[in-house]
């Protein structure tokens, strides 16, 4: 846009045009990095809080994915390293329908701009975006692509890096426990009713589809005990003091049998990483949203206000 034709070949003329080209400028640069709030926060000391951050299973692409959750816990987590275990965007989902808001953007936005801020970004395939696994060994952005990874501690423990879904022969199960947090619940429900008032006019008697979810529940269960199991005993085969993983949706940290396994949960459900202190302690975080209520005005009468915010330390 051209200074007002009043204004041409005066001085402020000119110092309107070069505003408004620095204003383009800026605007330009915006459109490239639509977060340039976190060039602060990527400095190398603040970085070097946390050697490592760990997350899985954000399905981005998805209605699931809570991404405002997620850019915050980032936010406030800047790290030497961080590991993206798999199922980060949901190919299986996108292919079915586009699904992709503006803070999913921005996620990749901020994990770009982490990778080209220095720190190192290792992405890990999971089975939802299993396409990028033909990519191993390649990077992308600054973002390395390794269908496995190996993470050393700061005091020295070697941790195996895999997403885990290669450890799910009975994936069937996790589907059902995944649908009875869900309305598909209530709909068998209802269907269970429907069933039986056929089968109760084809003469054979009730039977409950209900029982048989919880049943199939119950296995689910034992499913994932098995498969914690399964991964610890893998990665103490492999020679490894402990495993970080995702896949399963559950956030967990303990010792199978003297090996560590570490799971960093899900952005779906759980809001859950794991971090490495700089001594090289690990912690699970489970991220709680900034509470609403601190949002609002305190009335004058009480005392200092509360913390913004929370993070389970
Ligand atoms: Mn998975």
């Amino acid at each position: 846009m051209a200074p007002p034709a009043a204004l041409r070949g005066t001085p402020q003329g000119a110092a309107l045009a070069a505003w408004q080209g620095q204003f383009r400028g800026a605007l330009a640069e915006e459109d490239a990095d639509p977060l340039p709030d976190e060039e602060r926060q990527g400095d190398a000391a603040e970085r070097s809080r946390y050697r490592a951050v760990f997350i899985s299973d954000l399905h981005l692409g998805t209605a699931g994915c809570q991404a405002e959750a997620l850019l915050d816990f980032l936010k406030h987590y800047p790290s030497q390293t961080l590991y993206l275990v798999g199922d980060i965007v949901d190919g299986w989902q996108l292919r079915r329908r586009w699904f992709w808001p503006q803070a999913h953007n921005d996620v990749v936005q901020k994990l770009l701009r982490r990778a080209r801020k220095g720190c190192r970004v290792v992405f890990v395939p999971g089975n939802h975006d299993e396409f990028a696994r033909q990519f191993h060994g390649h990077s992308f952005g600054g973002i390395e692509v390794r269908n496995e990874a190996v993470h050393e501690t700061a005091d020295g423990r070697r941790l195996w890096v895999v997403h885990g879904d290669h450890f799910d022969g009975v994936i069937q199960c996790a589907k059902w426990l995944a649908y009875v947090g869900d309305n598909l619940y209530e709909f068998t429900l209802r269907l269970n009713r429907h069933l039986n008032s056929l089968r109760a006019r084809l003469g054979l008697p009730y039977w409950s589809l209900s029982q048989y979810l919880k049943h199939k529940v119950k296995t689910a269960v034992n499913y994932v005990s098995d498969f914690e199991g399964a991964v610890a005993a893998e990665a103490r085969a492999r020679g490894y003091q402990g495993v970080v993983c995702g896949h399963i949706h559950r956030p967990e940290m303990r010792w199978i049998d003297g090996t560590l396994y570490c799971n960093d949960g899900d952005w779906v459900e759980s809001l859950s990483a794991l971090v490495e202190h700089s001594d090289g302690r690990l912690e699970l975080v489970h991220w709680q949203p900034p509470a609403r209520q601190t949002r609002i005005p305190l009335p004058e009468a009480l005392p200092a206000p509360l913390p913004a915010r929370a993070a389970t330390a």
